[in-house]
């Protein structure tokens, strides 16, 4: 499918409004959102016309945010740039082994920078020349960059680096303690990495090693373009390759491999398959694009006699299809695998298969989750082959004679005593397979349509990780999805009871300081840790921060985060089993009325500011929660009733806070915040109360706020200064006590974000600023 340019609408930026701009001048409009995050939810409009809901990422959390609430530790290299391309965690044995340039680490992933130990492994001195000859980026490509590490037994890891474009491979000796035991790469048993690994650093590519023996999707030549799933090491007495046959226009063509997993499809272990998933360019008569596939090899494949040595004889693949419907049938393809993950169940034989894919369009960018059950996937195996005449033409289905045992079948003593090896098929079997390798059906996602979906932003989604978490209303799946930008949006889509499904960004963080795109990620779910891997370094993030919702029931329960709930004191981790009653949650509605008691409006930060009669102001505050819509609200002084600020001319909204442009005496007041979330639930996020200062009154005296660190000092200036201040005021405070009660009032921890930059100032020169008494503390004074 290709995404209609003549329909892309143009995105311009409107200051803070919304305007409607006619897309491809065809009569449609479509909202344009500068700044989408002033709607809880913005519309897109998909290349066919059908529109999109997207929700807005209830909380955006820092780096320097995470760091302060203790969510993150990340470990950086010694030497620059860490390229974390690989990761082995091993609960069991509580160690981490990352791959990285020219070296492999040996972690304690309770603390990651807890005496780490590494060892070096560079290409050789002539790889590195070579790779330099050829063309190739010294720093980026020109290393031994370590992107294979499994378990082999139990003392030894296997692990292959691209070697400066001389894939190579070799045995590491893990054993003992961490701190102090055995820990060595064995240099004799160094190899060729040859369809082991990828020569290309770059370049996506899947492994995984189950009973010895390795299985490897890559490329298999210098320029990329040979690739092949293939298999190798296995016990002694039973080592060579098997690979997929070349044929470029029916097996394997131009693939970029996303992951391997093997699975059991029965309980005769003979069944035992390696499912694999990759993208694929596809050509279909003139039309070339990009296809995503899920395809499946006999674990006891050993390949075939005569055309099919050494290649395997059960392999079968399938189209992964990842679309939203749209009228007419025209649908908006997502074609581009990016990334999958296995969610186990109770049953191991079908985990739920998360999928994460990107459109191929260079103007309409997206990026969205669908979801898969082992059930559809064996269904489409089952299903019809597809047929193919000759290069030149179009898959069909196949309606012929279907050769026995039916193409795609592990041989089994228990099925048919004559078939005991692949290497017993008939020759009609091997030329079919030959042939006939794609399913005509394809795998449809099991909603019918993605489970979640970024349109229009400027990053795609490249990584995810799924988490099963009781909460008290139910088990929900918790998504984990990782950004070519660096960030980690943390997703719940929630079933309502009327099987409509809403998506619900909970967090988005920046686990990095300099963000760049994350190479891999992988969760420990026994740990509630999650662990990024970037070109800078390997960060360590814990899958849950209750804390920073609030301290307030009310907070807690609209976060809607099934790891969260509200204990009668704080937010915190909800634990299923614990005895404690009273544990109050509701990540279905996120409806605080029905579980919490604190929601009479009395809270919020309380706050005084002075102002300046003819100068601006701005009162800020800022909502934890990005879903929240603000309201303000006005008590003047010696006004009988509060009514809402309205804005004009000289009082504009912004969505940090309120700017006041030109201060009138009739402006003082006690100012109210509001917060307005999930439908009617509203609460008090801070009360401000507004003097103001005649104009003029200040001239001549000393500037009392310019620098801070003056005013710190103890002294007599400053006490005498503070005086002056104070009496220059038109309400002074009445006494010492009540100034540094204000004063403590505004340090009070209630609400950090809104409490950062309060008063902040507004394009230096261009809004003359208040003077703020906060700044003029002094602490002899307290
Ligand atoms: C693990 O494999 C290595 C490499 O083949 C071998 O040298 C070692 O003896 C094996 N260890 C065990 C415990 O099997
Ligand atoms: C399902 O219920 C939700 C609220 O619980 C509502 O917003 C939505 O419109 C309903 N959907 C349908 C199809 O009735
Ligand atoms: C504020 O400005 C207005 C006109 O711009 C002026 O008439 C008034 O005297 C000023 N008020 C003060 C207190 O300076
Ligand atoms: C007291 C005070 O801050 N006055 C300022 C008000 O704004 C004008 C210009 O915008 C300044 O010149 C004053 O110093």
């Amino acid at each position: 499918m290709k995404t209609g340019s003549a329909l892309e609408p143009e995105l311009r930026s409107h200051g803070e409004r919304l305007s409607w701009i006619p897309a491809g001048g065809q009569g449609r409009f479509r909202l344009s959102l500068a700044k989408p995050w002033l709607l809880l939810v913005g519309i897109v409009v998909l290349p066919y016309g059908e529109s999109l809901k997207q929700s807005v990422p209830r909380v955006t959390l820092s780096y320097k945010d995470l760091v302060h609430g203790g969510s993150v530790s990340v470990f950086l290299s010694p030497v620059d740039g860490l390229h974390s391309h690989s990761v082995l965690l091993d609960e069991e044995r509580g160690r981490l082994l990352l791959g990285a340039r020219d070296s492999i680490y040996l972690l304690d992933p309770d603390n990651l920078n807890r005496a780490p130990r590494a060892i070096s492994w560079p290409a050789t001195k002539d790889r590195v020349e070579m790779c330099k000859l050829a063309g190739k980026n010294m720093n980026l490509e020109c290393a031994n960059f370590v992107r294979v590490l499994h378990n082999y037994n139990r003392t030894h890891v296997y692990g292959c680096g691209t070697g400066a474009f001389h894939p190579m491979c070799v045995f590491i000796e893990v054993s003992g303690r961490r701190e102090d035991g055995v820990f060595q790469v064995l240099s004799g048993t160094v190899e060729s990495g040859r369809l082991k690994c990828p020569y290309d650093p770059w370049q996506p590519f899947t492994s995984v090693l189950t009973d010895q023996f390795l299985y490897v999707g890559t490329a298999s030549d210098f320029l990329g373009k040979d690739t092949a799933f293939t298999r190798s090491l296995g016990p002694p007495h039973d080592q060579h390759y098997i690979r997929t046959d070349i044929s470029e226009d029916y097996w394997i063509n131009e693939a970029r491999f996303i992951s391997a997993h093997p699975v059991s499809d029965t309980y005769n272990p003979d069944d035992d398959k390696i499912y694999f998933f990759f993208r694929e360019a596809s050509r279909e008569g003139n039309d070339k694009s990009v296809l995503s596939r899920v395809a499946r090899i006999c674990k006891n494949d050993i390949g075939g006699l005569r055309s099919l040595t050494n290649k395997w004889t059960t392999f079968l693949k399938a189209r992964l299809v990842c679309s939203i419907p749209g009228p007419g049938g025209v649908d908006t393809h997502f074609d581009e695998l990016q990334d999958i993950f296995l969610l186990p169940t109770r049953d191991e034989k079908n985990p739920v298969v998360y999928g994460v894919f990107k459109t191929s369009s260079s103007v309409f960018l997206g990026s969205a989750v669908c979801v898969y059950s082992m059930a559809d996937i064996r269904a489409v195996f089952n299903g019809p082959y597809a047929h193919k005449e000759g290069p030149d033409h179009r898959w069909v289905e196949y309606e012929g004679r279907i050769p026995y045992p039916r193409p795609g079948t592990c041989p089994s003593k228990t099925y048919d005593p004559r078939i005991k090896s692949t290497q017993d098929f008939s020759d009609e079997v091997v030329s079919f397979i030959r042939f006939h390798p794609l399913m005509f059906h394809p795998v449809k996602p099991l909603t019918g349509r993605p489970v979640f979906t970024r349109v229009r932003v400027d990053y795609t989604l490249t990584h995810i990780v799924v988490d099963r978490v009781m909460a008290e209303d139910g088990p929900y799946e918790v998504m984990f999805l990782g950004t070519d930008a660096g960030s980690i949006l943390k997703v719940v889509s929630i079933t309502q009871d009327n099987w409509s499904t809403e998506e619900v960004i909970l967090e988005e963080l920046q686990v990095f300081q300099n963000p760049s795109a994350i190479l891999s990620m992988q969760i420990s779910s026994k740990q509630q840790q999650l662990f990024v891997g970037s070109a800078a370094g390997l960060a360590q993030v814990s899958l849950s921060r209750c804390h920073l919702y609030g301290h307030m029931c009310a907070e807690c329960c609209l976060a809607r985060d099934p790891y969260c709930a509200w204990d009668g004191h704080t937010c915190s981790r909800y634990v299923p089993a614990s005895k404690r009653r009273a544990r109050r949650q509701d990540i279905k509605h996120g409806d605080p009325s029905s579980q919490c008691w604190d929601t009479d409006d009395r809270g919020g930060e309380e706050k005084i500011m002075f102002g300046v009669v003819n100068n601006s102001t701005f009162l800020e505050c800022l909502p934890k929660s990005q879903l929240a819509t603000i309201r303000w609200f006005i008590h003047r002084q010696g006004g009988e009733h509060r009514e809402e600020v309205r804005p004009d001319d000289r009082v504009v909204l912004t969505e940090r806070g309120l700017l006041i442009r030109s201060l009138h005496p009739g402006d003082a007041g006690v100012y109210v915040c509001v917060a307005q979330e999930h439908t009617h639930f509203t609460h008090t996020l801070l009360r401000l109360t507004l003097r103001l200062i005649p104009f003029g009154h200040l001239d001549g005296r000393p500037r009392l706020s310019e620098d801070p660190s003056v005013e710190a000092r103890p002294g007599a200036e400053s006490r005498q200064r503070y005086k002056d201040y104070l009496r220059v005021m038109s309400s002074p405070i009445s006494s010492l006590e009540e100034y540094c009660n204000s004063l403590w009032l505004e340090k009070r921890p209630a609400n950090r974000k809104a409490g950062k930059g309060q008063g902040a100032v507004l394009g230096a020169g261009k809004w003359k600023h208040i003077q703020e008494l906060k700044k003029n503390r002094n602490r002899r004074h307290h």
